[in-house]
């Protein structure tokens, strides 16, 4: 993608963010549907993210967890690869309106990493950063979720580079804009940090089920 597209579409999204774009008015705050108001179920896996694919090799891969924990870390493959496995099976809902179903994601979860770092009590929210720069925050509480992971694989096979590859995370109760593709560090913080998409209109929350598009 060339830098003029890139900011074109970052612009439009933006535009979108400012007009309501998208947005239904039809809340479903207790998940009774499956699918979220105004999304539409697809087949296929589109790609969305800034142009940028790194190309990160998993023997190169690194991930540190830092901020206010009590033991921060630096995990390589290897290391991810030694902790107690993970499987789950989430629907993922995307911002621009679509869904896909039963996606198997294998890694290592959340709560796992959280029992590994230990927040410290003041740990309110955490800042998720990708090797292309892209930069997320969630709360605590929501990271800290039962279907929450740092995937390695999807369906059984190697989460490809194009989805994120070699570990991105995944939450899958909140638009996908907060589950980065390929994670490198993951900060936990006293003090919330709007990242990319939720400096440019997105919501700081992102809940599909209540519509949280934009800000
Ligand atoms: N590192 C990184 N993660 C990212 C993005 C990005 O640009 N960079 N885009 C987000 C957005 S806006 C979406 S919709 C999803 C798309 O994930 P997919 O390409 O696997 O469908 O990735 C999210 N995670
Ligand atoms: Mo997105």
């Amino acid at each position: 993608m060339t830098d003029s597209f890139k900011d074109k579409l970052v612009a439009t999204k933006q535009a979108w963010a400012r007009a309501g774009r998208l947005l239904t008015g039809k809340a479903d705050v207790d998940h009774e549907m499956r699918l979220p108001p105004g999304q539409r179920l697809v087949t296929n896996w589109p790609v969305l993210d800034l142009g940028i694919q790194p190309d990160v090799p998993r023997e190169e891969w690194q991930l540190s967890v830092d901020g206010a924990v009590v033991n921060p870390v630096t995990w390589d493959f290897a290391t991810l690869m030694q902790q107690p496995p993970f499987e789950d099976v989430s629907d993922i809902h995307c911002v621009t309106q679509w869904s896909r179903y039963d996606n198997r994601w294998t890694g290592v979860s959340t709560q796992h990493l959280l029992s590994v770092v230990q927040p410290l009590p003041n740990a309110a929210h955490v800042i998720l950063h990708s090797y292309d720069g892209y930069v997320t925050n969630v709360r605590l509480d929501h990271f800290a979720e039962d279907d929450c992971l740092l995937a390695h694989s999807h369906d059984g096979a190697p989460i490809s580079r194009e989805h994120g590859g070699p570990v991105r995370l995944v939450i899958p109760r909140y638009y996908l804009w907060k589950s980065p593709k390929w994670l490198k560090r993951i900060e936990f913080s006293a003090t919330d940090k709007p990242g990319f998409w939720e400096t440019r209109g997105y919501h700081n929350e992102g809940d599909p089920w209540t519509e949280q598009r934009y800000g």
